[in-house]
């Protein structure tokens, strides 16, 4: 609305395009004609006048094009009903599914808008001046709380009605929940994750109550968890004490930089142990996971917390973010001391997984749109959907989609068969090594997406899609509410959260290194097993054979890599996660095309994938990327400094 005016003329609004040399229009209001008085001869001149302008509100209408609409996501999303109908075809999962997709259509969607309309706002200070801290939510934002428990959205993980197959189909309920849920699906990662914590280190005293309400189905009842990880230096390094009281209880005393939904009604959170001379451990050796509620005394002040500020953010301006102070925080001791990192890893797993399914969910919603969209929307003469360049492109992403799709379902049926008590040491080390991939990579895969579909249709298309907006981008994010995808997917939240692309892809090589390259065998393996499955259907010769093909590349990378100093694989660590994502997505595709139940769609996507570059670290090796000369050569392009005497001279000459 920047560039535009709102001009009130005789008890009218009229929008004028700012700067368009265009006369002053000049509306007269009807009411203004006595009732049966007869125009004069002025009057009648005007009127004929203002008729021929090129633009008046009579002509101008109320906007130029209908919006993409919002189906079921549910019954919309082809893929996702045939994954589930391979593998839970059950139809109390199919009924659930249904009519949650329709309450997301109708109800949940229009939640979410508002939770972005209305942010979240801190209240300090109450009328007599006593220090409160209210985080004060929208009433849209306490709506997705009841919801989340009332549909099961932790809940369906823990009850387990549905064997290994649980999983799946609660991420399966969040995936369709997500794009609509105004970011609520943040609170809910961290509380599956702290509940999953929980549960690993035993449900009991101080620490039951907590279990049950974080997996209830009970609004009233149901809590959520934050995860307060982040401190000022950063993810991974901690300030935060814990002083043991007599009654063997903790208090902390530390800042949290960075805390999300921060209306949470307990966390989880690492600190270092202070000893009885006051010292304290450094490093991952020192820190201990702590278990705290969020509560108020009886003047209703928060106990042992002061909220510094809520973050002014770019995106996620839905969620509470906020700077907390910890001040004597009560808190119970959950790990051994020392054992902090290692017992939060579960919740990592989780969050990360969650994140995986929110970057497909974005990336579905947004082809959903566009694919609606490009059924009544004409340019140049016919519906776009018929321009041969726009449905290249929007197969492009389609393709995108079911790979992340795809990817990031395995990992949830993997992490379904390990919580049942199925898993194989295969599932472990898969589920280890993946974890870490399927964040970074889908993370990436939406961002990317989100700027494909913006640059997808031509400027003029999207500014006359646009109409209120003033620029070539924002034209695009308008007509298609590109800015709410931007800035959650674009604005890097979900390849940072969780940490970000290098931090995982060093935690891909810390579960290489860990586990003495297990997990990598338990890839190879598995995706060799899914490859032969798929050797009987012709039609997908190809695809693969390319993917054998980066399987053989990536295991002589790295065999090679083994007798190489570390630093070598460390420069080679981004390149190794994406061709591991690329090629694994690359064989979930050929394995769900090669399905009985399987459609002609499902083969040209796993075809398509095939195509690109799978194992771009054998790419990369052979233009010399991780050679040992190349971290100079990087940092001296990063600084190029170069210099030359006539610049030398003139800066000297003004210094
Ligand atoms: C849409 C929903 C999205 C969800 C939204 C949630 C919003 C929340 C926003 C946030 O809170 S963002 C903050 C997120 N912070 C991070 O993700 C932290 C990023 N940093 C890391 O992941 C580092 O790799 C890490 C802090 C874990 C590194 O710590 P260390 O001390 O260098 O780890 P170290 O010494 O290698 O490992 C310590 C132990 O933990 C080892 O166990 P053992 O001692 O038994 O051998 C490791 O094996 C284990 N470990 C580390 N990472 C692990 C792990 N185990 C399993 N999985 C992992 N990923």
């Amino acid at each position: 609305m920047s560039a535009l005016r709102c001009c009130q003329a005789a008890g009218c609004w009229l929008q004028v395009r700012r700067g368009v040399t265009r006369p002053p229009v000049h509306i007269r209001c009807v009411s203004s004609l006595e009732a049966g008085s007869r125009p004069s001869e002025e009057e009648q001149l005007r009127e004929t006048a203002a008729a021929a302008l090129p633009v008046s509100a009579a002509r101008l209408g109320s906007f130029f094009q209908d919006r993409p609409v919002l189906k079921n996501p549910f019954l919309e999303d082809a893929l996702l009903r045939g994954y589930l109908r391979r593998h839970v075809p059950q139809e109390a999962v199919f009924a659930d599914l249904c009519a949650f997709g329709k309450r997301v259509v109708t109800e949940v969607d229009l939640w979410g808008r508002d939770c972005e309309v209305t942010p979240p706002r801190l209240t300090h200070f109450d009328p007599w001046g006593r220090r409160v801290d209210h985080i004060v939510t929208s009433p849209a934002w306490k709506c997705m709380k009841v919801l989340s428990a009332e549909e099961g959205l932790v809940a369906i993980a823990y009850e387990k009605r549905f064997g290994e197959w649980s999983r799946v189909y609660q991420m399966s309920k969040l995936y369709i929940f997500s794009p609509s849920s105004g970011l609520y699906t943040c609170p809910l990662a961290m509380t599956d994750g702290a509940a999953k914590v929980i549960q690993s280190i035993g449900v009991s005293w101080p620490v039951e109550e907590a279990y049950r309400r974080l997996t209830s189905r009970q609004s009233e009842h149901f809590w959520t968890s934050g995860q307060w990880m982040t401190e000022r230096q950063g993810g991974s390094d901690v300030e935060t004490m814990a002083v043991l009281q007599t009654d063997g209880w903790y208090k902390l005393y530390g800042f949290k930089w960075f805390t999300s939904a921060t209306d949470a009604d307990m966390t989880l959170t690492l600190a270092r142990v202070r000893d009885r001379t006051g010292a304290t451990t450094p490093g991952s050796r020192g820190l201990s996971l702590f278990y705290a509620e969020v509560s108020r005394d009886q003047d209703g002040c928060l106990r042992g917390i002061e909220v510094q500020r809520l973050k002014d953010k770019l995106g996620t301006r839905q969620m509470p973010t906020a700077e907390l102070l910890l001040d004597g925080l009560q808190a119970h001791r959950l790990s051994e001391e020392g054992r902090g990192v290692a017992s939060i890893a579960n919740m990592l797993t989780i969050t990360r997984i969650h994140n995986s399914i929110s970057a497909a969910a974005a990336m579905r919603r947004v082809v959903h749109l566009a694919r609606d969209y490009a059924t009544h929307r004409s340019a140049f003469g016919k519906l776009i959907k018929e321009h041969p360049l726009h449905m290249q492109t929007l197969a492009r992403m389609e393709v995108e989609t079911r790979g992340a799709f795809l990817l990031a379902m395995d990992v949830c049926r993997l992490l379904g068969r390990e919580e049942s008590g199925i898993a194989t040491q295969l599932d472990t080390h898969l589920l280890r090594l993946l974890t870490p991939v399927v964040k970074l990579y889908t993370g990436k895969q939406d961002s990317e997406l989100v700027n494909f579909r913006q640059s997808l249709c031509c400027r003029r298309v999207w500014r006359a899609l646009a109409g209120r907006a003033t620029s070539r981008t924002r034209g695009c994010q308008d007509c298609f509410e590109m800015h709410r995808w931007k800035r959650f997917s674009s604005d890097s939240v979900l390849s940072i959260w969780e940490g970000t692309t290098n931090v995982l892809s060093l935690d891909v090589l810390r579960s290489v290194a860990r586990s003495s390259g297990m997990v990598l065998h338990a890839y190879f393996t598995h995706a060799k097993s899914l490859l032969a499955g798929a050797s009987s259907v012709s039609s997908l010769g190809p695809a693969v054979r390319a993917v054998d093909g980066a399987l053989s590349e990536l295991e002589g990378f790295v065999q090679e890599a083994a007798t190489r100093a570390p630093s070598y694989l460390e420069l080679a660590a981004r390149d190794l996660a994406y061709s591991l994502a690329r090629i694994y997505t690359g064989a979930l595709l050929i394995d769900h095309a090669s399905w009985k139940g399987a459609s002609p769609a499902d083969i040209y996507a796993a075809l398509r994938w095939c195509e690109q570059d799978l194992c771009i670290l054998a790419s990369n090796k052979a233009r010399g990327c991780y050679d040992a000369n190349c971290q100079g050569l990087d940092s001296a392009l990063v600084y190029d400094q170069a210099t030359d005497g006539k610049t030398d001279a003139y800066c000297n000459l003004n210094d």
